[in-house]
């Protein structure tokens, strides 16, 4: 049997075509999960088996996606509000709050750092380039994959303990966290403030996309790292 913690990956809707819906998430976000040291196992998008889901699984990885629907947080839609996927919403929806009623971790990567927040009674800014005061880059645009922007880390955190003071990470986002959930720190945050790290009790979100930057940069596993070793329970040797 296998000593490899299990992590349930939340999966994209990749087509709204009806008749050719395919579930599934980008392949670095499981090399990612293996590196660490967990078993990734892809969860299609069916609510029903969210709780099912939860019981089988170690932990729960909310991955990257479209825009959450802003009733979620009592918003109505602003203009710059991108594609929004109410099964996908529905689904992470119903899987993170079996996860919690477990007490299982969940780590959030991009939106899934804001799902996390939202869920927990956090707000966004539905977009960011619409929110005077923050300037930096977080559409980055350079290819190959490489480095946006830096990131101050939280002395003591997770992420701090894991990166040090400061980190470059990269960025693909236009929505970020704004009202952050009572329970949940900030762990991280972009030159001009933006929020990019939140931790809590067995919570973990980044808003960067480390499972993008392994190739050139190894460093860059230690928030899937740190999840595994401190939130789930990596047993070495
Ligand atoms: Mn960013």
């Amino acid at each position: 049997m296998s000593a490899r913690p299990r992590l349930g990956l939340s999966t994209s809707q990749l087509t709204q075509d009806l008749s050719h819906e395919v579930n599934g998430v980008p392949r670095r976000y499981a090399e990612a999960v293996r590196l660490a040291g967990g078993l990734p196992l892809l969860l299609p998008n069916l609510p029903e088996l969210a709780a099912d889901y939860a019981a089988q699984v170690d932990a729960v990885v909310l991955t990257g996606g479209p825009d959450l629907h802003p009733r979620h947080y009592g918003q109505s839609p602003r203009r710059g509000l991108g594609e929004v996927d109410e099964q996908r919403d529905a689904f992470e929806t119903a899987l993170y709050r079996a996860a919690r009623a477990l007490g299982r971790p969940v780590l959030g990567i991009c939106r899934g750092m804001q799902t996390l927040n939202v869920l927990e009674g956090g707000t966004l800014h539905q977009h960011l380039p619409d929110v005077p005061g923050f300037w930096a880059d977080h559409a980055q645009v350079a290819q190959p994959p490489g480095l946006g922007h830096e990131v101050c880390l939280r002395p003591g955190s997770l992420l701090g303990r894991a990166h040090g003071a400061a980190a470059w990470v990269n960025s693909y986002h236009h929505q970020a966290v704004d009202a952050v959930a009572p329970g949940l720190t900030v762990t991280a945050t972009a030159p001009d403030g933006v929020i990019e790290g939140l931790e809590g009790d067995g919570l973990l979100g980044v808003q960067w996309h480390p499972e993008m930057l392994l190739s050139r940069y190894p460093e860059a596993l230690a928030p899937f790292r740190v999840f595994l070793e401190e939130m789930v329970g990596v047993r070495r040797g």
